[in-house]
Parts: structure tokens; sequence; C-alpha cells
């Protein structure tokens, strides 16, 4: 399974302390203070990257620490700051303090940086502690404390493809058949009563390993169920911000026809929001294995012919045409913005 919630330890870098230095001069056996202040320390922060799709980078490795920040030295000579560490996360991980449950963040774009451990302030060099009465100040600060803390990071994952259909069309059978989700399957409607998610890694299939998308299961739709019908099109915002969708058609289907399937559940697509019925949209024909009517294929391929798709042929229970689907979509997501 892929991680989704994890906790870990960060420690900041503590600040380098100040210096106590006298100026040395030719002239001067000692001349004034001149102790450089420390370093600050090295801070924890995250950032959020479109390469990750989990928290599994962090399955082995929970504690992350920053470096100190140096001593300052003489000639006012400031102390290094300490290393920072950088924690890259997926989209859509949200952060809080494990102690008080405060959120810190959620980090949804690419690039999105938050600081969730601040590395300790260096300590002042004895060059600030002169004054009209001591001239020669032996004094400067110690480094501070760099923040300490426990994060817990939950992934609130964020679907790349949405699975679109009739009951019974296959979709959890797909989805179970393409990643670690193990969505209820069975024969009769309505299996599906919330949206799941999966992730998919080409890895799994003979393809790059740091390559994932997600996919996203709701339950199925039927004719009128804009209006409240099965169960209504409310699920259908679970796949409002995925980039395109899949519509699976049972080619098996004695009854229903590929272009009576296609016209139903444009149609509440379409009611639910305009937007989501413009996303990119591929017909995807399932139970190649049970298909009793040849003429059946012949239309379905007219259908996506007519649409500029390539007809694309799967079989969830025997695995036909799963692989080159998943490429298909691990290719053209790369190629798709994301919000
Ligand atoms: N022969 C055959 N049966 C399939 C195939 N894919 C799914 N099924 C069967 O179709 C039935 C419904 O599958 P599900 O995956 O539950 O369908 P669903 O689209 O998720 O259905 P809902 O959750 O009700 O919307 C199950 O009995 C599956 O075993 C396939 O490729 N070939
Ligand atoms: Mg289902």
């Amino acid at each position: 399974m892929f991680l989704d919630h994890v906790t870990l330890h960060v420690e900041a870098g503590h600040g380098g302390p100040g210096a106590v230095s006298f100026r040395r001069e030719k002239s001067i056996e000692m001349g004034g203070p001149d102790g450089g202040d420390g370093g600050v320390g090295g801070s924890v922060l995250l950032r959020a990257t479109r390469t990750l799709n989990t928290l599994n980078p962090f399955r082995n490795v929970r504690e992350f620490s920053a470096g100190k920040g140096a001593a300052g030295e003489g000639c006012l000579r400031k102390g290094k700051a300490g290393v920072d560490v950088l924690l890259e996360v997926p989209l859509g991980t949200v952060i809080r303090d494990a102690a008080s449950g405060e959120l810190l963040a959620e980090l949804l774009n690419h690039g999105q940086e938050v600081c969730v451990a601040r590395g300790g302030r260096g300590g002042l060099g004895n060059n600030h502690f002169k004054s009209s009465t001591n001239r020669a100040p032996r004094k400067a600060q110690p480094g501070e404390d760099g923040e300490i803390r426990d994060l817990e990071l939950e992934l609130k994952l964020i679907a790349d493809v949405g699975l679109v259909g009739f009951p019974n069309a296959g979709k959890s059978t797909l989805v179970s058949r393409v990643s670690a989700a193990r969505p209820k399957i069975a024969d009769y409607p309505f299996t599906t009563l919330e949206p799941q998610l999966g992730v998919v890694s080409l890895g799994d299939f003979g393809g790059d390993e740091l390559e994932t998308f997600v996919i996203a299961d709701i339950p199925g739709l039927i004719e009128g169920a804009a209006d409240g019908a099965g169960l209504g099109i409310q699920f259908l915002r679970h796949v409002e911000r995925t980039r395109m969708l899949l519509h699976l058609v049972d080619l098996s289907d004695p009854v229903q026809e590929p272009e009576e399937a296609v016209r139903v559940i444009e149609g509440e697509l379409q009611a639910f929001s305009p937007v989501l019925a413009a996303k990119p949209r591929w017909l995807v024909a399932n139970k190649l294995d049970a298909l009793q009517d040849e003429e059946r294929r012949a239309r379905f391929e007219a259908l996506c012919r007519a649409r500029g798709q390539e007809p694309l042929f799967i079989s969830g229970v025997t695995g036909e045409g799963i692989r080159p689907l998943v490429f298909k979509l691990g290719g053209a997501l790369a190629e798709m913005p994301r919000e």
C-alpha cells in the first residue's frame, strides 16, 4: 500500500555562538572587541512537488536534523549558516503540529514551500557589548536553540484521472487491476458508494518507477442521476479537479448500446458541470473477454473515430489492454497541465 499518513520528527539547527575577540593592531596591544556573530542554524522546509504522489519516501527515514550554525570569529566575521533540510512532499500534503494539532500548511501547488522548524538565531559577538563603561567586554551570546517538533503529514490525494460510467461497467475492477487500492467489486449496481483513490505506478507495468498518477473510482451514473436517480451526481465533485476522465463502457452488455451509454453519461456530466463535461475524456470499452456481439466492437470503434479518439479495448478480468492503457494515460498526463 502507499503511505498517505506519516509522523516526522524534525530538528532545526542550533545557532552558532557569538565570538569573544579583540582587534590586534601593530600599535595597539589590545584593540576594541571584534567578535562576530554566530551563524543562524539550518531550518527544515517542506516543498511540494508534482513528481511525487505518495509519502513513500518517508517509509524508512522519519527523523531529520538541519545543520548547526557555525561560531562567529574575530574581525567581525559572522559564522556560516547551518545547512537547511529540504524535504519534498506530494501536492495535497496537509501538515499539522503533532502535539497541538495546529494546521501549519496545506501544500497544493508545485514548488510551494513551508518552513516547519526554524533554525536558532546565532549569538551576538562581543562587539555588540561594548559600552562607555566596558570597552573590553568578554561577553558574547550563545546561539539559540533551533525549533524541534513532531509533524503529522497527511496526504489528500488529488486524482489525475476520474472514472465514470454506468454501474457495473467495471470501474472498481479496473482500479484494483492498476493500483494497490482494493475497492469492493460485485455484479450488482451501486457496489461503490464512496469515491476511492488508487495510485498507479508505471513501474508495476515495466515502466519508470517514479512515474505515477492517481485514479479515482466513483459510484456509477444512470440516466436521471442529475435529478437524483441512483446515487445522484453529487459525488462527481470528487472528480472535478481531475485532469481527465475515462468513460468505461461495458461492451458485453446485451441491452445497453454503446451509443446510448455515451449519450446518457455525457448528459449527466453536462448537467453536473459544463467544466467537468469539457475535460478531456476517453471512451474505454471494457469486458472484451465477454463480448458476444462483434458488431458492438465495430460500433464502438466508429464512435471513437467520430470523436477523433483511438478506440481502446480492455478486460479488467483478463488484464488484456490494461498495460497499453496505463502507458497511454501516463503519456497523456505528462503533457497535460495541472491546475
Ligand atoms: N467478464 C468481465 N466481467 C467484468 C469485467 N470487469 C468487471 N467485471 C465484472 O462486472 C461486475 C461489476 O464490476 P465492478 O468493478 O464492481 O463495477 P463498477 O463499475 O465499479 O460498478 P459500481 O461500483 O456499481 O458502479 C463484477 O461482477 C465484475 O467482476 C471484465 O473485464 N470482464
Ligand atoms: Mg464500483
